[in-house]
C-alpha cells in the first residue's frame, strides 16, 4: 500500500546520488554532513531536496571558517565558525546555491536543491 509514494524518491536518488546512496524511500528530510577542511568543502557539490538540511562541520584544527550564501532567493550567514564547531542550514527553496567562505574566498560548495 505504500508503493506509489516510494517510487518518486527512489528515482530521484538514483539520478542525483548514484549507486552509493542507500535505498531509503521515506519522505522525511535528510541531513547531510559537509566537512570544512583544508580550505575546501567536502563534498563540494550536493544534490538535495527541498526541506533537507546540511550541517557544516569545521574539521580544521586551527582555521576559522565563515560560511554564507548570497542569493536572490535567500541569504544565509553562519558567522565565524571555530574549529570543531558546526552549523545547520535547512534548504527550504529550490534552486542552485553557492555557499562561500568569508575567510577563504576559494572555498565553494554548490547546492542543487530540487
Ligand atoms: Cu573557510
Amino acid at each position: 500500500m505504500y508503493a506509489p509514494r516510494t517510487l518518486a524518491p527512489l528515482v530521484a536518488l538514483a539520478i542525483g546520488l548514484g549507486a552509493t546512496a542507500s535505498a531509503r524511500a521515506d519522505i522525511s528530510s535528510t541531513v547531510r554532513i559537509v566537512l570544512q577542511k583544508g580550505r575546501h568543502y567536502d563534498p563540494a557539490d550536493l544534490f538535495l531536496r527541498r526541506g533537507d538540511a546540511i550541517t557544516l562541520v569545521n574539521g580544521d584544527d586551527n582555521a576559522v571558517h565563515h560560511a554564507f550564501i548570497d542569493a536572490d532567493q535567500f541569504a544565509f550567514d553562519a558567522g565565524d565558525q571555530e574549529p570543531g564547531k558546526q552549523v545547520t542550514l535547512k534548504l527550504k527553496k529550490a534552486g542552485n546555491f553557492i555557499i562561500q567562505c568569508g575567510i577563504h574566498p576559494k572555498m565553494k560548495l554548490t547546492l542543487h536543491v530540487q
